[in-house]
């Protein structure tokens, strides 16, 4: 059985959180690309990429999520979930709130009681911030889950503070 999760809100790079799982932003190719992806694959190192392969052969669904190795990461694992692409049309914001739900279940099936997220479909997808934003807050927040601590990491400081503001009304 789940319980309430700590919504925890951090800058910096998700890379270098020391948490049992970071969460990337992937395709559904799931064979790497730019932003909160190449940086995870970058610092992971080639496990990372090498059990993707081996694990998503035929990739991965958008709004679903998997795990792989987190390679040269502190963290133990990478949980991989695909936002909708909203400036190629996909706004169906049910998928974007699956993302983070799977996530979580994902983690539960690992046992990681630390999980850190980006905010998926924000950058190169093109979600409108504040929406992403609430997303994630009311999802992760409504969870059963036995994820103890849910960190959202913002790249930059203007998001950190979006970020941060959205937490203390929820709250
Ligand atoms: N740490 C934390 N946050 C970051 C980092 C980092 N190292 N780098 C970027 N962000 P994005 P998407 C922020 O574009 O919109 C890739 O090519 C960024 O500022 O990484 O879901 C994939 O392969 C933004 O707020 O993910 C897909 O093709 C947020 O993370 C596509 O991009 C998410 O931005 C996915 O696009």
């Amino acid at each position: 059985m789940g319980h309430m999760v700590e919504l925890k809100v951090v800058r910096g790079d998700i890379t270098r959180q020391d948490v049992d799982a970071v969460v990337n932003a992937a395709n559904n190719r799931m064979r790497g690309g730019g932003g909160v992806d190449g940086a995870i694959h970058r610092a992971g190192g080639p496990e990372v990429l090498a059990d993707c392969i081996r694990r998503f052969p035929d990739g991965l669904a958008t709004g679903d999520a998997g795990w792989t190795t987190a390679g040269s990461m502190p963290a133990r694992w990478v949980i991989h979930t695909v936002g909708p692409n909203y400036s190629a049309g996909e706004r169906d914001r049910s998928l974007l709130t699956s993302c983070y739900r799977r996530s979580l279940e994902v983690a539960d099936e690992l046992g990681a009681r630390t999980v850190a997220f980006p905010l998926i479909s924000a950058g190169i997808y093109g979600w409108p911030k504040e929406d992403a934003i609430a997303a994630a807050v009311e999802t992760i927040a409504a969870a059963d889950t036995t994820v103890q601590e849910a960190r959202l990491v913002a790249f930059d400081q203007a998001t950190f503070e979006l970020i941060r503001s959205a937490v203390g009304q929820a709250q």
